[in-house]
Protein backbone atom coordinates (compact mmCIF):
# COMPACT_ATOMS: atom_id res chain seq x y z
CA UNK A 1 0.00 0.00 0.00
CA UNK A 2 2.73 2.08 0.97
CA UNK A 3 4.69 1.57 -2.27
CA UNK A 4 1.58 2.19 -4.55
CA UNK A 5 0.85 5.22 -2.50
CA UNK A 6 4.65 6.37 -3.07
CA UNK A 7 4.42 5.89 -6.68
CA UNK A 8 1.21 7.44 -7.23
CA UNK A 9 2.55 10.64 -5.22
CA UNK A 10 5.49 10.83 -7.74
CA UNK A 11 2.83 10.98 -10.77
CA UNK A 12 1.57 13.35 -9.01
CA UNK A 13 4.80 15.41 -8.84
CA UNK A 14 5.55 14.54 -12.38
CA UNK A 15 2.35 15.61 -14.21
CA UNK A 16 2.24 19.22 -12.29
CA UNK A 17 5.65 19.65 -13.34
CA UNK A 18 4.80 19.23 -17.10
CA UNK A 19 1.99 20.83 -16.64
CA UNK A 20 2.24 23.72 -13.94
CA UNK A 21 -0.84 25.69 -15.00
CA UNK A 22 -0.32 29.30 -16.03
CA UNK A 23 0.30 31.60 -13.54
CA UNK A 24 -1.76 34.64 -13.10
CA UNK A 25 0.43 38.12 -13.94
CA UNK A 26 -0.46 41.17 -12.66
CA UNK A 27 1.02 45.06 -12.52
CA UNK A 28 4.04 45.36 -10.86
CA UNK A 29 2.46 47.79 -7.88
CA UNK A 30 -0.78 45.45 -7.92
CA UNK A 31 1.06 42.42 -7.10
CA UNK A 32 2.63 44.10 -4.24
CA UNK A 33 -0.44 45.15 -2.59
CA UNK A 34 -1.48 41.03 -2.59
CA UNK A 35 1.72 39.87 -1.99
CA UNK A 36 1.45 42.22 1.48
CA UNK A 37 -2.05 40.77 2.20
CA UNK A 38 -0.96 37.34 1.38
CA UNK A 39 2.11 37.84 4.03
CA UNK A 40 0.25 36.50 7.07
CA UNK A 41 -1.02 32.98 5.01
CA UNK A 42 1.05 30.02 5.43
CA UNK A 43 -0.25 26.63 3.40
CA UNK A 44 0.71 23.62 5.67
CA UNK A 45 0.64 20.33 3.04
CA UNK A 46 2.81 17.80 1.94
CA UNK A 47 4.60 17.42 -1.42
CA UNK A 48 2.84 14.64 -2.95
CA UNK A 49 -0.29 15.26 -1.49
CA UNK A 50 -3.25 15.48 -4.42
CA UNK A 51 -4.74 17.38 -2.51
CA UNK A 52 -2.39 19.57 -1.83
CA UNK A 53 -1.36 19.58 -5.34
CA UNK A 54 -4.92 21.01 -6.00
CA UNK A 55 -4.45 24.09 -4.03
CA UNK A 56 -0.59 24.79 -4.68
CA UNK A 57 -1.69 24.85 -8.19
CA UNK A 58 -4.90 27.17 -7.54
CA UNK A 59 -2.38 29.73 -5.20
CA UNK A 60 0.08 29.72 -8.77
CA UNK A 61 -3.09 30.22 -11.25
CA UNK A 62 -3.78 33.16 -9.11
CA UNK A 63 -0.42 34.12 -8.91
CA UNK A 64 -0.60 34.32 -5.31
CA UNK A 65 2.72 34.74 -3.06
CA UNK A 66 1.87 32.39 0.12
CA UNK A 67 4.40 30.59 2.38
CA UNK A 68 4.71 26.94 1.58
CA UNK A 69 5.20 24.95 4.66
CA UNK A 70 6.01 21.02 4.90
CA UNK A 71 4.11 19.93 7.24
CA UNK A 72 5.88 16.62 7.71
CA UNK A 73 9.01 18.22 9.44
CA UNK A 74 8.25 17.22 12.81
CA UNK A 75 8.72 20.95 14.20
CA UNK A 76 5.74 22.22 11.44
CA UNK A 77 3.80 18.63 12.12
CA UNK A 78 3.22 19.90 15.92
CA UNK A 79 2.58 23.14 15.15
CA UNK A 80 -0.15 21.95 12.85
CA UNK A 81 -1.86 19.79 15.55
CA UNK A 82 -1.38 21.53 18.83
CA UNK A 83 -2.52 24.87 16.83
CA UNK A 84 -4.49 23.70 14.12
CA UNK A 85 -5.94 20.71 16.07
CA UNK A 86 -5.78 17.71 13.84
CA UNK A 87 -2.46 16.59 11.66
CA UNK A 88 -4.50 17.14 7.95
CA UNK A 89 -3.39 18.82 4.70
CA UNK A 90 -3.75 20.93 3.09
CA UNK A 91 -4.15 23.32 5.83
CA UNK A 92 -4.00 27.34 5.17
CA UNK A 93 -3.22 29.13 8.25
CA UNK A 94 -4.51 32.55 8.26
CA UNK A 95 -2.87 35.63 10.45
CA UNK A 96 -5.16 38.37 9.96
CA UNK A 97 -6.08 41.06 12.43
CA UNK A 98 -4.46 39.88 15.31
CA UNK A 99 -5.96 37.13 14.48
CA UNK A 100 -4.74 33.30 13.68
CA UNK A 101 -7.67 31.16 12.14
CA UNK A 102 -6.54 27.60 10.57
CA UNK A 103 -8.84 26.55 7.77
CA UNK A 104 -8.49 22.53 6.70
CA UNK A 105 -10.19 21.33 2.91
CA UNK A 106 -8.72 21.96 -0.59
CA UNK A 107 -11.82 23.34 -1.50
CA UNK A 108 -12.99 25.53 1.19
CA UNK A 109 -9.22 26.70 1.13
CA UNK A 110 -9.54 27.28 -2.74
CA UNK A 111 -12.71 28.98 -2.23
CA UNK A 112 -11.64 31.41 0.35
CA UNK A 113 -8.61 32.54 -1.80
CA UNK A 114 -10.77 32.95 -5.11
CA UNK A 115 -12.91 35.16 -2.96
CA UNK A 116 -10.39 37.43 -1.19
CA UNK A 117 -7.99 37.88 -3.76
CA UNK A 118 -10.01 37.70 -7.09
N1 LIG B 1 -11.00 16.27 2.19
C1 LIG B 1 -9.65 16.67 2.49
C2 LIG B 1 -8.73 15.48 2.35
C3 LIG B 1 -7.33 15.76 2.87
C4 LIG B 1 -6.55 14.49 3.14
O1 LIG B 1 -7.08 13.37 3.11
N2 LIG B 1 -5.26 14.66 3.40
C5 LIG B 1 -4.43 13.56 3.78
C6 LIG B 1 -3.11 13.60 2.98
S1 LIG B 1 -3.38 13.36 1.26
C7 LIG B 1 -4.02 13.69 5.23
O2 LIG B 1 -3.79 14.79 5.70
N3 LIG B 1 -3.95 12.58 5.95
C8 LIG B 1 -3.51 12.59 7.33
C9 LIG B 1 -2.07 12.21 7.47
O3 LIG B 1 -1.37 12.08 6.47
O4 LIG B 1 -1.62 12.10 8.60
C10 LIG B 1 -9.25 17.84 1.55
O5 LIG B 1 -9.83 17.94 0.46
O6 LIG B 1 -8.40 18.64 1.94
Amino acid sequence: MFVIRWILGRIILLANFIFPGKKRQRPVAEQAKIDEQTNGLALYQYAACPFCVKVRRAIRRQGLEIAIVDAKQDANKQQLIEQGGQLKVPCLKIDKDGKTQWMYESNDIIAYLEKQYA
